[in-house]
């Protein structure tokens, strides 16, 4: 398998300025003809290289004339002598075969595509790479009566009629695109259709096309498109530029969804929702993910990446620009928290471990390997901390420039910081380090008052990661404020400390105060790990008093770590009491909204207190979390039962204020479980009966699915037979038992894995079951060593049919040295057992060979 270097880029030899398809489609042929005009680049004497992936080229022409041609491994050389040409291939595949869903592939009665990175040198042959930039043309010809809708991107210029029952349909994008960016659909769909009136009066159609019975399933997608639309125009003065935008939702997808200019195509559980069936979480993941692709098609469409190592160019900036938005439709305090719990949970071990890698990574083997948390959501972190250096003002000016300066072009990560400081004056020269240098700082704050003023004394430390060593101290915004101890007031009002040294100190003059409070990191300024000396109690005051909600969120959980690690180190029993007074507090505080609260009473999962331990025990680390969890839930039994007795929001009330009561009443729920299981199963399976919608049926499940006693049993098959007809609750009936925190569930995953409804072919329903348990430490780390089997087994046996989706389960088994020594032993031997499997694809090949290192 070959490594691709980023240093190695050189423009494209030749342009292809368009691409006219012509498609004959059915679910086993697909006949696809594909005219391109390409026109060299500069002067050169090499031949046209065009990528396939398991094509033969049927016919190939040059300016209509038939042409010799070889091929080279999958790709396609064709001789030219001009300066300018156009080729013509014709080739035939079968998409009910492709069962890596990538390319033009065959889901639920639909024919659809995903090309994203390197899928359209499966639909035809063409360059495939992002720098080179088309208009298209595509006709569409397919059985009026198996696929009566037929769409692709653009707009649809004409339709008609042709033999045998056949019908056409020829659309066209102007704007001209990477391939990576091109879709078709082919289906018997329905639409909720909308408009849009766009800042400067243009009507957009706006379409999500389902199957018909989905179609009451719709309307929060339609309202969460239509409310990304204006944000964008409201924001960043991003307007849609077609006069249609179509979402087409498909069952069986790879991952999230895919940002097609004029024609996204979505993962059905991105879509569809209503509240008997999909969560508030649910709804939230929604609007989130629609926002996303929506903005992609400035982030991304409009301005795109040069190549694949500048991935984080289009996706670190869409992510922030997502996160903004649903901050601003939801509390904001709340979403932060939220997207730094799933940083510290999935980027942090990913930077801390063998598949370490920089937000711009500087090789790959697959491509797909980085579509990662590093590229994603630290990269949108990068983006934030710019944001937060320059201003929000400034920052805008930064985005208008890099919009306009780069419209229609493919550019780098390099070219946006430059458009930022070039809008702002600032220099980030030391800032780039964040692109380049893989791994989490860590950064140690101490506070030395004298009475009369403050030393804020800093450090950092950057660890070293596969091939980087010896790194350079980071550009690292550093939110804070000094606060009084009695009152909460600010000694020091809040601002940005650069962190630019591996030290430095910052004085402050004139404070009353001899024992001032540090406040630092605020709102996660910098995505770092931090080490401070502050005492419990300064910790229980900062949860009582900080300003800022995020640092109290900080100090609570702070709070539960210094409770939990020295139990799980041996050193001392439980102590919960500062636990409990801190939880009691926050919980009594009226200032404080319910959203929050479920927030602030969570306890860190056994995968995050793992992330702080050299050598993880998962035996430990469960049973002291166990002992935690109960003595809170004995400790503050009375105020949680009469919490948990107020009022529910109606069922469908999907208001910021109606989700933060059901979010806090089902942490409750749990708190009160883990105090008193008989008590917490009865209450638990009263809240499941009486489910007014999917939030609090799965709420009161979450609880009972951990908890002995007949209640567990009974709810378990209600919700299996009210809901197996609809995959995507089936989905959480898989996942829900795969998060059991019990003795059985490593029995209860090997059934499931046996279960008639468990299939490896539809991604969502493999990642229920799968992904779940693999994040199950306690779980999935038996000491027997047979949840490493089965994932293992479950790798080969998926990577025979989607090599993309088969080497996201690898990871979990890549963190093998910090475990305890027999299990990293059991890893290393299941990940051995993986390498030596039979025709293993690139995909797990670089993800397996990376984590035994
Ligand atoms: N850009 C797509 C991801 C494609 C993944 C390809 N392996 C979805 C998104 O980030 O919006
Ligand atoms: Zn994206």
């Amino acid at each position: 398998h070959v490594t691709i270097y980023a240093k190695d880029y050189e423009p494209p030899k030749w342009w292809v300025r368009h691409v006219d398809l012509d498609c004959d489609l059915s679910a086993d042929k697909a006949r696809i003809r594909a005219t391109l005009n390409v026109e060299k680049n500069g002067s050169h004497d090499r031949p046209l290289v065009l990528a396939g992936d398991g094509l033969k080229p049927l016919t190939v022409q040059v300016d209509g004339a038939d042409a010799q041609w070889t091929l080279e491994g999958d790709n396609l050389l064709i001789e030219l002598s001009g300066e300018a040409h156009e080729i013509a291939t014709t080739v035939e595949f079968d998409p009910s075969a492709n069962s890596q869903l990538m390319g033009l592939y065959a889901s639920g009665g639909l024919l659809c595509t995903q090309c994203e990175s390197e899928g359209f040198r499966r639909i035809t042959f063409h360059p495939d790479r992002p720098d080179v930039l088309s208009t298209y043309s595509v006709t569409m010809h397919a059985d009026a009566k198996a696929y009566p809708i037929l769409l692709a991107n653009g707009n649809k210029v004409s339709e008609g009629i042709g033999e045998d029952g056949r019908h056409w349909a020829r659309w066209e994008d102007p704007f001209p695109k990477p391939s990576y960016l091109f879709a078709m659909v082919a289906g018997d769909l329905s639409a909720n259709s909308g408009a849009f009136t766009t800042m400067s009066g243009r009507e957009v159609e706006l379409n999500i096309w389902v199957r018909e019975k989905d179609l009451p399933l719709t309307h929060h997608a339609l309202q969460a498109l239509k409310d990304s639309m204006k944000w964008d125009e409201e924001v960043y003065g991003r307007e849609y530029d077609l006069d249609l935008f179509n979402i087409v939702a498909v069952d069986d997808f790879n991952f999230g969804a895919m940002e097609n200019k004029g024609l996204n195509i979505f993962n059905s559980r991105y879509v569809l929702a209503d509240s008997e069936t999909a969560t508030d979480q649910d709804f939230d993941a929604i609007a989130g993910v629609v926002a996303h692709e929506y903005f992609h098609n400035w982030s991304g469409n409009r301005v795109t990446c040069r190549d694949w190592f500048q991935l984080s160019l289009k996706e670190g900036f869409t992510v922030f620009r997502d996160q903004c938005f649903s901050q601003d439709h939801n509390s904001e305090a709340v979403k932060r928290i939220e997207d730094v719990r799933l940083l510290r949970a999935i980027q942090f071990p990913e930077d801390s471990g063998p598949l370490a890698h920089p937000v711009r990574p500087d090789s790959y083997i697959e491509i797909s390997n980085f579509y990662t948390a590093t590229v994603y959501n630290k990269g949108a972190e990068l983006i934030r901390m710019m944001r937060t250096i320059l201003g929000e003002k400034d920052f805008r000016k930064g985005s208008d420039l890099y919009f306009e300066r780069h419209d229609g072009q493919a550019v780098t990560c390099e070219d946006f910081v430059k458009a930022m400081e070039d809008a702002s004056g600032k220099d980030l020269a030391q800032f780039r380090l964040w692109y380049s240098q893989a791994g989490t700082p860590t950064v140690r704050a101490h506070v030395d008052a004298s009475g009369s003023g403050a030393v804020l004394k800093l450090q950092q430390d950057i660890p070293d990661t596969p091939g980087q060593k010896d790194k350079q101290p980071m550009a690292i915004p550093l939110k804070m404020a000094l606060l009084s101890r009695q009152s909460g007031a600010e000694l020091v009002e809040e601002r940005t400390v650069m962190l630019g040294e591996a030290e430095q100190t910052v004085t402050f003059e004139d404070i009353a105060e001899a024992d001032p409070i540090l406040s630092i990191n605020r709102d996660f300024s910098a995505p770092i790990i931090l080490e401070s000396d502050r005492d419990d109690e300064e910790l229980a005051a900062l949860a009582r008093v900080d300003g800022n909600a995020f640092a109290r969120y900080e100090a609570l959980q702070e709070l539960n770590l210094r409770a939990l690690l020295p139990v799980i180190r041996g050193e001392t029993v439980m102590d919960a009491s500062k636990v409990i007074a801190a939880f009691d507090a926050t919980l009594s505080d009226e200032r404080l909204d319910d959203a929050f609260k479920a927030e602030a009473i969570m306890i860190p999962s056994e995968a995050m207190i793992g992330e702080k331990l050299a050598t993880i025990d998962p035996d430990k680390v469960h049973a002291a979390r166990q002992a935690l969890g109960h003595e809170v839930g004995k400790g503050l039994t009375e105020k949680l039962e009469q919490m948990y007795g107020r009022e529910r929001p109606a069922g469908d009330d999907l208001s910021v204020a109606a989700k933060g009561q059901r979010a806090l009443s089902n942490q409750l729920l749990g708190l009160i479980a883990s105090g008193d299981p008989a008590k917490g199963a009865r209450l638990a399976k009263a809240q499941y009966d009486g489910a007014r919608n999917m939030t609090e049926r799965q709420g009161a499940l979450t609880v009972l699915v951990s908890l002995d006693g007949a209640e567990r049993g009974a709810a378990l098959e209600d919700f299996y037979n009210r809901f197996k007809d609809q995959g995507l609750v089936l989905d959480k009936w898989f996942g829900l038992q795969a998060r059991a925190e019990r003795d059985d569930t490593m029995d209860a995953v090997e059934k499931l894995a046996e279960h008639p409804d468990f299939t490896l072919k539809n991604p969502n329903r493999l990642r229920a079951l799968l992904v779940n348990f693999a994040s199950n430490q306690w779980v999935f780390h038996h000491a027997s060593g047979r949840g490493y089997d089965l994932l293992a087994r479950m790798v080969i046996e998926a990577d025979k049919l989607n090599p993309q989706v088969a080497a996201r389960l690898v990871p979990p088994l890549g963190r093998w040295r910090r475990y305890t020594d027999a299990r990293a032993k059991l890893m290393r031997a299941a990940l051995q057992r993986i390498e030596q499997a039979d025709g293993l694809s690139k995909d797990v090949f670089e993800q397996v060979s990376k984590s035994l290192g």
